[in-house]
């Protein structure tokens, strides 16, 4: 499966060689045009054999939240969920509020939805997150303008499917088979995600929020601790559920966005490609977060 949105962003650092090629430069005074174009194809080739020693261009598209990116099939996926820091990197360059912090907290599910005073991507459960905590209390268009930031934007849900269930590496490390669906983004089975019942003890001994008074669930893990899946793609299972781009380009912010992977506050089932679930885009909860593509 290759997404048709892959495409058009793959930027690789050739793209300016590409540009340059043919251009004539100052060796190229008072030569024929026989001899020009000759000199001309011959700095080409020269550039394109230098191209692997030469540093990459300043139209190497940036990375200002320091995205650790995954390759893909024909476009690359953040290696983990989105954190605190790069999120901060962001609302520092950007200047930007999120929602929850303007309207005073973001929500949980208790018997409802209630707001959480104080509880946002910064304070998730009330307390000052650490640096390499998921970024959640994000809604769905704070997540596509963080990632239009970062170089890229939220994942189409075919990106998401075929980066969490489908190995792409070649050749894949030991224990995993290029070409190969899994069922889950951590493989055959759960376990090892964080998740609510089971999948195993080991990533919720990673939760941060045991003590935070949640009614239900431990909390997220710090990204990249609990053991990488598909891709080396670290929590597309569980930990924070994440917003993708479905239905792909729709502008209105308040319309349904699916959710993929499930989260610490479900178990195992909703990590599984054919469930199904979606929010209201303006949705800012604590156990929502994202990753970009690009
Ligand atoms: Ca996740």
């Amino acid at each position: 499966m290759e997404s048709p949105q892959g495409h058009d962003k793959h930027r690789g650092p050739h793209r300016g060689h590409a540009r340059d090629q043919g251009r004539d430069g100052p060796c190229d005074a008072g030569l024929g045009p026989a001899r020009r174009a000759t000199t001309s194809a011959l700095l080409a080739a020269l550039a394109l054999s230098a191209g692997a020693a030469t540093p990459a261009p300043a139209t190497a598209p940036a990375n200002p939240a320091g995205i650790d990116w995954q390759p893909i099939n024909g476009f690359e996926i953040a290696r983990t969920e989105t954190t605190v820091a790069q999120f901060r990197r962001y609302a520092q360059d950007t200047g930007r509020r999120t929602a929850a912090e303007a309207q005073g907290g973001g929500e949980v599910y208790e018997a409802g939805w209630v707001q959480k005073k104080g509880w946002t991507w910064q304070t998730p459960f009330g307390r000052p997150a650490a640096d390499d905590e998921p970024a959640v209390h994000i809604r769905f268009d704070e997540a596509q303008a963080f990632c239009r930031w970062a170089g890229g934007r939220l994942p189409t849900d075919l990106q998401w499917l075929e980066a969490a269930y489908t190995e792409r590496r070649q050749p894949a490390p030991a224990g995993w088979v290029t070409g190969r669906r899994y069922t889950y983004p951590t493989g055959d089975s759960p376990q090892g995600a964080q998740c609510l019942d089971d999948c195993g003890a080991q990533a919720q001994r990673l939760a941060v929020a045991a003590q935070a008074g949640l009614t239900r669930g431990l909390g997220h893990a710090p990204v990249g601790r609990t053991r990488a899946g598909v891709n080396g793609l670290f929590d597309m299972g569980g930990n924070a559920w994440e917003w993708v781009d479905e239905p792909a380009g729709l502008a209105q912010p308040q319309a349904e966005r699916r959710t993929r992977g499930g989260s610490w506050w479900y178990g195992a089932s909703p990590m599984r490609a054919d469930h199904l679930q979606s929010k209201p885009g303006t949705t800012a909860v604590v156990y929502i977060g994202f990753r970009c593509v690009r």
